[in-house]
């Protein structure tokens, strides 16, 4: 730390008290984010203290976007492109929270889930009549017989309550389906018993937020019966238009270092990327949404499956390949489940890639991220979780993505069950409920390309670029790898560019 701030005095920058504090919390090579942002304001002669923006445009890679322009927009400079309608803006990237030494407090994760779906269910007019869990035992407790006592302002029985909390069991029993739901103030077992309900909680997740209107009368039964399941949702939007005729192509999945990686595909990709195709002409962003390295001991016997088990060599290998992305792209890449770094959701960005090769034209940031590209909202993630949602939810097969991407959509989570296959970190703040509504959803993960509209929002699954698994073999998954997708910013349409 003292060499860092020795460096940047004596080339005569200052550092600010709060990027000081910043960088001292990081967990990660500080000498060289120093000498980056120096180099840099050296170069563009800007003598303006070092400030807590510097360093994270240093750590994703974009250390000239501070110098070029403080609101963090980047201006695309190709003359050949509407110059004012291209840019790009990182809106979340979790980074720089992840806190590597939490202390292993759910309750703090839980509540921060809880308080952030509130939030967005906030926008929703029965939200007003929401009661703690807590208030409508008591309020069912004092009244003895029939309807509740409790009136409302016009004197007339209350027929229904509102409440919202988190789903803490799910049971189906003969004739209905039992939730148990859970706010901070206690839990309460809930039943749905028409058909419609019945048929709606087929597709509720454990430990997502819901909002329920519940009959308090006790005529039919002496349980809290469902009348409504209000999900946090997304509402229906129409994208921005950005007026542009520009193109994002969307890749996921690389898996260099494995022995089923597409190195022909994958290079015949790169090739056109550099061609002068007239759509290629008007790709100006690429995002790849994570699993760049097969890594090494992810899965029992991995090594008989690689052709390199050296993990700094696959890295290196794979940015060797990501340079040939000409410089006129703006590349978005975040981690998935085989990269190296921690397992659990939110991941830190993969910034180790650059130590092979300068890749000056990539932001390397963290699963999941939201990125702007000319108006138009991308959330990216790598897709761990829709193992376990195609897993829970009748009906979902890992040939259709897109129906489990739309389940977290809905509950406006990306990764809501807690304790099946997918890792989630005790952080104090639940980094992963949907807080911005996406223009576009872009996952990976499954291995299986497809795209889909949702309220306005088009979702996207990009495939691979791995072959068939000896695994997948055995579970009877076909991935359709080799594909990329491309969408259009200006009206969101998309299309498929197939390299088999
Ligand atoms: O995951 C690729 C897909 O294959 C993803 O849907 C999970 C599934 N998969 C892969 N390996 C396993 C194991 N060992 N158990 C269960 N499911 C698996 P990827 O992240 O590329 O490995
Ligand atoms: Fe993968
Ligand atoms: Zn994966």
């Amino acid at each position: 730390m003292s060499i860092a701030l020795i460096y940047a005095i004596n080339k005569g920058y200052q550092v600010h008290p709060d990027a000081f504090a910043f960088l001292k919390s990081l967990d990660c090579d500080v000498e060289k984010i120093i000498k980056t942002i120096v180099d840099a304001k050296n170069k563009f002669k800007k003598k303006s203290p070092i400030l807590i923006e510097d360093i994270k445009n240093a750590i994703s890679g974009d250390v000239n976007r501070t110098i070029d322009d403080p609101t963090l927009t980047n201006m695309n400079s190709n003359p050949k492109s509407d110059s004012n309608l291209e840019n790009y803006k990182i809106i979340f990237d979790p980074t720089y929270k992840i806190n590597s030494e939490n202390d292993k407090d759910f309750v703090k994760l839980f509540d921060s889930r809880y308080r952030k779906s509130l939030k967005i269910l906030s926008i929703r007019s029965e939200s007003r009549q929401i009661r703690k869990i807590k208030q409508i035992k008591d309020l069912r407790n004092k009244s003895r017989y029939g309807s509740l006592d409790n009136d409302n302002e016009k004197g007339k029985a209350v027929e229904s309550v509102f409440l919202a909390g988190l789903i803490m069991s799910k049971r189906n029993r003969k004739n209905d389906v039992e939730l148990v739901i859970d706010d901070a103030t206690g839990s309460i077992p809930v039943v749905c018993k028409t058909r419609d309900l019945i048929k709606e909680a087929s597709s509720l997740v454990l430990d997502q937020m819901l909002m329920l209107e519940i009959s308090l009368s006790k005529r039919n039964s002496n349980d809290f019966v469902i009348k409504d399941i209000i999900f946090p949702d997304i509402p229906e939007h129409v994208a921005p238009k950005s007026g542009t005729e520009s193109y994002v192509a969307l890749i996921s999945d690389l898996h260099v270092g494995s022995k089923y990686f597409m190195e022909k595909e994958f290079n015949d990709f790169l090739s056109w990327l550099s061609s002068d195709d007239e759509i290629v002409r008007r790709i100006k962003y690429v995002c790849i949404a994570g699993d760049i390295v097969d890594g090494i001991g992810i899965y029992p016997n991995q090594d008989k499956e690689l052709v390199e088990m050296n993990m700094n060599k696959q890295l290196s290998c794979a940015a060797s390949l990501l340079q040939k992305i000409p410089k006129r792209m703006h590349v978005f890449l975040i981690p998935g489940n085989h990269d190296p770094g921690r397992r659990a959701l939110p991941q830190t960005a993969l910034t180790n890639l650059r130590d092979f090769q300068p890749l000056e034209n990539f932001s390397i940031i963290g699963n999941p991220s939201v990125v702007e590209l000319n108006k138009v909202k991308l959330l990216m993630f790598h897709g761990q979780s829709l193992d376990d949602v195609i897993a829970t939810v009748p009906g979902l097969s890992y040939s259709k993505p897109v129906e489990a991407m739309k389940i977290l959509l809905k509950s406006r989570h990306l990764s809501p069950i807690y304790g099946n296959r997918t890792p989630i970190a005790p952080e104090s703040e639940d980094m992963l409920v949907i807080e911005d509504v996406p223009d576009i959803f872009h996952a990976g993960h499954v291995h299986m390309t497809e795209v889909g509209r949702y309220k306005g929002t088009l979702i996207v699954n990009s495939g691979a670029w791995q072959r068939q698994t000896r695994f997948q073999q055995t579970m009877g998954i076909t991935p359709t790898p080799g594909i990329c997708i491309l969408v259009n910013l200006g009206n969101l349409q998309s299309f498929k560019k197939d390299f088999n």
